[in-house]
């Protein structure tokens, strides 16, 4: 198994499925990770020491999932000066406007970088994570460049699928 080296922390056993996505990108670069439910809320003490040990257990990143007011990343961030990015997770009745602007909008000093709402962000988090650990790994590097480059190809092929129905559906003539 590989080295725990991102720490992935969330609010609620219910946030699990925005970080789904995360989980399988580690798993495709071959990144070891930890994930945890803990919460800024419900358990304190237990987030902020997990924060304050992090580095010492040889963590890298943390990523930080929570919806409501979510006070998770911020908290992680004030135990530690690991990079934390933060994954707002939307509920009811805002959206997950409410989380957003709880991760976004930290006071100056103990930043947390904030990815988008929902399943993209958890995936953008994973990949973050792993450019961060990419500038000290340059085997990371070349996968991360490979990801972008298959990726591409992806769209480019769609790109030529598009042309092709709408050339065989008459759009075009
Ligand atoms: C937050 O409250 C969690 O991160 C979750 O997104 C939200 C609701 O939690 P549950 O009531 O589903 O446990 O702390």
């Amino acid at each position: 198994m590989a080295k725990e080296v991102v720490a992935v922390l969330m609010g609620s056993k219910s946030d699990f499925p925005v970080l789904e996505g995360a989980f399988k990108i580690f798993k495709e670069f071959g990144v070891g990770f930890k994930a945890r439910v803990l919460s800024a809320h419900r358990t304190p003490e237990e987030a902020a020491k997990f924060a304050a040990d992090a580095e010492g257990a040889g963590f890298r990143v943390i990523l930080c999932a929570a919806g409501m007011a979510a006070h998770l990343g911020g908290v992680v961030a004030a135990h530690t000066t690991l990079p934390v990015v933060g994954i707002p997770v939307a509920s009811e009745p805002f959206h997950g406007m409410d989380a957003l602007f709880s991760f976004v909008q930290m006071p100056p000093g103990i930043p947390v970088a904030t990815v988008t709402a929902g399943k993209a962000g958890g995936r953008n988090a994973a990949l973050y994570a792993i450019e961060i650990l990419a500038l000290g790994d340059p085997g990371l590097a070349e996968k991360l460049k490979a990801y972008r480059r298959k990726q591409a190809e992806q769209v480019l092929a769609a790109d030529a699928e598009l042309q092709q129905d709408l050339e065989d559906a008459g759009y075009y003539r």
